[in-house]
Order: C-alpha cells, then sequence, then structure tokens
C-alpha cells in the first residue's frame, strides 16, 4: 500500500479529524453489509424488513432478524480497523467518530467520543409509552411487549422515512463543518441524511479519504483514496502516522 508524503504531511498538519463508518467496518467482525456483493439485501428486501409499517405488520418477523443479527453481533469483536481508529485518538487532538452502524464495535474499541446516527441494537423502547428496555426485553407470544402498558417493542434504530436522532446529527454536522479531514469508510453512501454530511466537510474545506474496497458515489469528491479493506488499510496509516510523529 503507497502512503504518499504528502497525505502525511495533511494528516501531521491536522487536528480535528471525523471518522464517518458504515457497515463495510465490521464486515471484517463477521458483520454482514448490507448491499454489495455479500450484501443482506441481495436476499432481503429492505423495504420489507427496515421500516415501521413492516414492523407493525410483522413484528415477529422484525424480531427475529433483529435478534438474529444481535446474536452474530454479541458473538463478533472489533477488528484492526475499529482498533486503528481508537489508536489514532492519541495521535489527534480530536477525534469523532460518526457511525451508521448499530453494533456498538467503535465503543468496544476503545473510541470515546461516538456519534450514532442510526441508533443502537441494544436499546429498544415500546412504541406506546416509550419506556426504554437495555437489557433482555419482555417477550409475549414470540413478541417482545412492554410490561408497563402492553405496547410492542421496537428496536432503537431508524429506519426508512424516520428521522434521525436530532441531537446526533446535529452533532455529526457541526464536527463535519470543523474538521481539518474527513475519513470515510466502509459506507456506500447512498443512505440521506447521513451520507450528505460528506459534502458538507467537503464544502468547509476538509480533506475527504475514503478507505473502501471499492469505488464509490462520493469516490469523485475524495482528495485520497484507499481501495482494500479498511482492517488492513487504517492500521498502516496509524501506524506511519505514529512513526512520523515521534521523530
Ligand atoms: C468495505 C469492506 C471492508 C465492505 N473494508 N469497506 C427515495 C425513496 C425513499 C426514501 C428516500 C428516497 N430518497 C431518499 C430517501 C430517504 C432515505 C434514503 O436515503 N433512501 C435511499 C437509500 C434511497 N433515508 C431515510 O429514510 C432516512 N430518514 C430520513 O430521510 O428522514 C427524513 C424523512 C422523515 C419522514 C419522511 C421522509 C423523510 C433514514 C435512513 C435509515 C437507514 N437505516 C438503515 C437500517 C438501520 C437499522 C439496522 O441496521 O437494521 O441503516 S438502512 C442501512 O443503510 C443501515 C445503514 O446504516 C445504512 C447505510 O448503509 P452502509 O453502512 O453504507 O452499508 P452498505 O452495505 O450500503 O455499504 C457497505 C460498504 O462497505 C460498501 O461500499 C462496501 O464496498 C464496503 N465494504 N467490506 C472497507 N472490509
Ligand atoms: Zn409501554
Amino acid at each position: 500500500m503507497d502512503i504518499s508524503q504528502s497525505f502525511i504531511d495533511r494528516l501531521l498538519e491536522a487536528e480535528s479529524v471525523v471518522f464517518f463508518t458504515g457497515a463495510g467496518i465490521s464486515a471484517e467482525s463477521g458483520i454482514a453489509t448490507f448491499r454489495g456483493k455479500d450484501g443482506i439485501w441481495n436476499k432481503l428486501k429492505p423495504e420489507e424488513l427496515a421500516n415501521f409499517n413492516a414492523f407493525m405488520k410483522n413484528p415477529g418477523m422484525v424480531w427475529e432478524w433483529y435478534s438474529h443479527r444481535k446474536q452474530i453481533i454479541h458473538d463478533s469483536q472489533p477488528n484492526n480497523a475499529h482498533l486503528a481508529i481508537a489508536e489514532m485518538q492519541n495521535l489527534f487532538d480530536e477525534v469523532t467518530v460518526v457511525t451508521q452502524n448499530i453494533d456498538n464495535l467503535h465503543r468496544r474499541a476503545g473510541s470515546e467520543t461516538i456519534l450514532e446516527l442510526h441508533g443502537n441494537i441494544e436499546r429498544n423502547y415500546c412504541i406506546e409509552c416509550k419506556t426504554f428496555y437495555n437489557d433482555e426485553v419482555p417477550v409475549q407470544d414470540k413478541v417482545p411487549r412492554c410490561t408497563k402498558c402492553g405496547g410492542l417493542i421496537r428496536p432503537d434504530v431508524v429506519w426508512f422515512g424516520e428521522y434521525l436522532p436530532q441531537d446526533q446529527f446535529r452533532a455529526s454536522d457541526e464536527a463535519a463543518r470543523e474538521c481539518d479531514i474527513f475519513f470515510v469508510v466502509g459506507t456506500s453512501a447512498v443512505v440521506y441524511p447521513a451520507a450528505s454530511l460528506i459534502y458538507t466537510a467537503r464544502e468547509n474545506g476538509a480533506y475527504i479519504v475514503e478507505v473502501n474496497i471499492e469505488e464509490t458515489e462520493i469516490s469523485y469528491i475524495a482528495d485520497q483514496s484507499f481501495y482494500g479493506e479498511a482492517g488492513k488499510i487504517l492500521p498502516v496509516i496509524a501506524q506511519k502516522l505514529s512513526e512520523e510523529k515521534s521523530h
């Protein structure tokens, strides 16, 4: 992998860095992506699972899908890409992780400032009285139901047609505006408004670095692209930068 001196110089000058991540960063931990050749949506249709109407029509089926994914996430570990990002907290003044993932792997890798745009699979809430259920969910007739009001419990994730958590999006937007470098890692960048942050960062002068196994919708605006697995590329960048900093 070729890292140019001009790229390293950019990193050395940078104070504030954002890592904007998607499902691809967790692929090497064994968690399937949504789109692309191994994406789960080659087999399952997003409109049948990832929206509120689908949930109301068949909560059992949607819950089965989330329980299955939750198990896989529980059994997985952060990979070298998550770990390299956490390590880069020692190399820059300010590192913000803005993730579309719901899997907690950035937290488990040791990243501290994490903004979650699409929720978190560990949290659930009653759609009627909004009570949160963060550990075991009470199940009745195969579907989780609220012990206070009997309402359906849903995972606290963002489905199509739903608003993103405002505080998380606002803080992400601010980080995108203020950062010097904006890394785009393992995302197809087709889901909005999350993907709009890349353009916001670019318009506000950030240097855009893409890390992906293939070209994406936003490749044309990247100042620097690394094509390959995030778990191979990010540790090399962290290592090189750490060496340069210690000179
Ligand atoms: C590697 C790698 C390795 C692999 N190393 N790289 C037209 C019709 C209908 C709706 C819309 C429309 N136009 C716009 C919309 C809005 C819609 C949208 O964007 N749709 C487009 C898809 C068309 N957006 C929304 O609805 C959002 N809300 C919204 O707009 O609110 C306003 C509103 C309110 C009311 C009414 C109307 C509007 C909400 C979006 C919610 C997205 N939710 C999901 C599910 C989350 C919960 C769950 O996980 O179950 O979020 S969908 C799914 O996509 C998930 C992801 O976070 C998100 C993004 O996917 P991501 O992370 O990019 O993954 P992939 O699989 O796409 O890509 C993986 C990448 O990794 C690939 O590039 C690989 O190459 C790469 N890769 N291995 C490096 N080892
Ligand atoms: Zn309730």
